[in-house]
């Protein structure tokens, strides 16, 4: 394997922003108190589907520790803390006629938020991480119905309403792709539903919708007051070609990224439908294989309003797939593609069976978005690697996090690429969804079993704050990789 090697020196433009994230479940803990209700993760835990049986009753118990994480957020020098605000803590019961709203929800988030202002903080905040009120999924059928895109609107509206005097960064959703597929087709994820023929489409159309409408309430009520950016998270894998030469891998690659980052950023970023690759693939598989339509469509209004819907793009990226076309009669997503996904056995592995180290993906997939979406604005809003044992002596998360930022300054300032901002993930040791606590993706460690969840810096919480405090590398001893690995 050659490996190209330049020292990793180097700064970010001025004004570029720093941030570290959680999320709401993943923290939180609290999970019944002041009049919070159920969400369909508190249910996948509670029947005991997780990694372990493990639940995020309790998590990192950030509810109770406020203050304490403040000041940890602090430590890092960031410029914003993204958090999650629990849908349940907010509107405890949505399907009843009184849908009242919680105030201990909003005093909580209030605290949080000023706390954070306090200190030179802005919050940067996700409206939707994953944790439906439960009564919507068993009442409405979740995000299959489009009963619920009204119930995420009147949500998003008390949040605008309540923090919008502080919030200047809003996301509707965090990755839909991963909402839709693995929570209601491939059923690894909550609510668990195993429908992957019509639902996840279903369900991504929903989003959409709820997406759009949520940036045009903003835009009509709150804007001209409040003047913040109202934006979307989308997840992807870097989509590499297995064979680099091989003009049907390449179209292979191209493809996948369509089905995936491109089914939610196309709408949005694009022309204000899905992309023709997509709407060609799965109507063939379906005529194919005699099923009725399955991807639904919109029509010019919606487009219109689809269209230009968001301020900027929030991205989620962790690594590369290597890709090669495959046909198969299988349903859904990568079936309906007609790739198979693979992972070079050369790539440096992590705690999470998906998770490879590939910091040139990082460079490439954000040049994609660049020529795809005519250099639209983007902020990193998560990326990190795991481990299992959650060790303070990280050596392996601060490589991760030289090559990968390294790449992004590459992107930034060699190929002029349009980010604005990295939020590195995660603050805490997690609970990390269906693999309970035996993932850890934190900068600072979370001992699960002292009851007062002691929190000790790792090795990668004082190295990530050298970054933000320089702006980049001045004078990192080491040698970053230049070009992507070559065998
Ligand atoms: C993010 O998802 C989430 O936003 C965050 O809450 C989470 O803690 C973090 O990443 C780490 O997982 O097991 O082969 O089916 C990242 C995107 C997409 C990564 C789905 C895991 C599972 C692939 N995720 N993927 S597989």
């Amino acid at each position: 394997v050659k490996v190209t090697s330049e020292p990793c020196n180097g700064t970010f433009p001025d004004g570029f922003k720093w941030g570290i994230a959680t999320s709401a479940y993943q923290v939180e803990g609290a999970w019944n108190e002041s009049g919070k209700s159920r969400h369909i993760w508190d249910k996948y835990t509670h029947d005991g589907l997780a990694y372990n049986h493990d639940r995020g009753d309790k998590a990192g118990d950030s509810y109770h520790h406020l203050e304490e994480d403040v000041q940890l957020v602090k430590k890092l020098h960031v410029n914003y803390y993204r958090f999650s605000i629990s849908w349940t803590r907010i509107i405890p019961h949505p399907t009843k006629q009184s849908k009242g709203v919680n105030n201990a929800g909003i005093d909580y988030y209030n605290r949080l938020i000023n706390e954070l202002i306090k200190n030179d903080i802005e919050p940067f905040v996700t409206i939707y991480h994953w944790d439906l009120p439960l009564s919507l999924q068993e009442e409405l059928g979740g995000w299959n119905s489009s009963d619920v895109i009204d119930h995420y609107v009147r949500y998003a509206d008390v949040l605008f309403n309540n923090f919008g005097d502080r919030v200047k960064h809003w996301l509707t959703f965090n990755e839909p792709w991963v909402i839709c597929w693995m929570g209601y087709g491939s059923a690894e994820y909550a609510p668990s539903v195993k429908e992957p023929i019509f639902t996840p489409y279903r369900c991504g159309h929903n989003i959409l919708k709820a997406h759009a409408e949520t940036y045009h309430l903003y835009k009509r009520k709150y804007f001209k007051t409040q003047q913040g950016k109202v934006g979307i998270t989308l997840n992807t894998d870097n989509m590499h070609p297995k064979e680099e030469k091989n003009a049907s891998h390449k179209a292979a690659a191209e493809r996948a990224q369509q089905f995936n980052l491109g089914w939610f950023a196309n709408p949005i970023f694009g022309t204000g439908d899905y992309p023709e690759v997509m709407k060609e693939y799965i109507m063939k598989k379906s005529r194919k294989l005699k099923l009725l339509p399955r991807l639904p469509t919109f029509n010019d209004e919606e487009k219109q309003k689809l269209k230009g819907s968001a301020d900027f793009l929030g991205l989620n990226q962790y690594t590369t797939s290597l890709v090669e076309p495959y046909t198969t009669d299988v349903i859904g997503y990568p079936g309906d593609v007609d790739v198979k996904l693979s992972h070079d056995p050369k790539w440096k592995t992590s705690g999470s069976t998906w998770l490879f180290v590939t910091p040139w993906g990082f460079r490439e997939v954000l040049n994609w978005i660049k020529r795809e979406y005519n250099n639209v604005r983007v902020y990193i809003t998560e990326n990190g690697i795991t481990d299992n044992n959650g060790t303070l002596n990280d050596v392996f998360r601060v490589r991760y996090y030289r090559e990968y930022i390294h790449n992004l300054l590459r992107a930034v300032r060699d190929d002029g690429c349009n980010v604005q901002g990295y939020i590195a993930w995660c603050l805490l040791d997690t609970f990390e969804w269906s693999s309970g606590n035996h993932e850890k993706f934190g900068l600072y460690q979370v001992d699960f079993s002292d009851p007062n969840r002691k929190r000790t810096a790792k090795k990668s919480a004082g190295y990530y704050s050298r970054i933000v405090r320089d702006n980049g590398f001045k004078n990192d001893e080491e040698l970053c990789t230049r070009e992507k690995e070559v065998s």
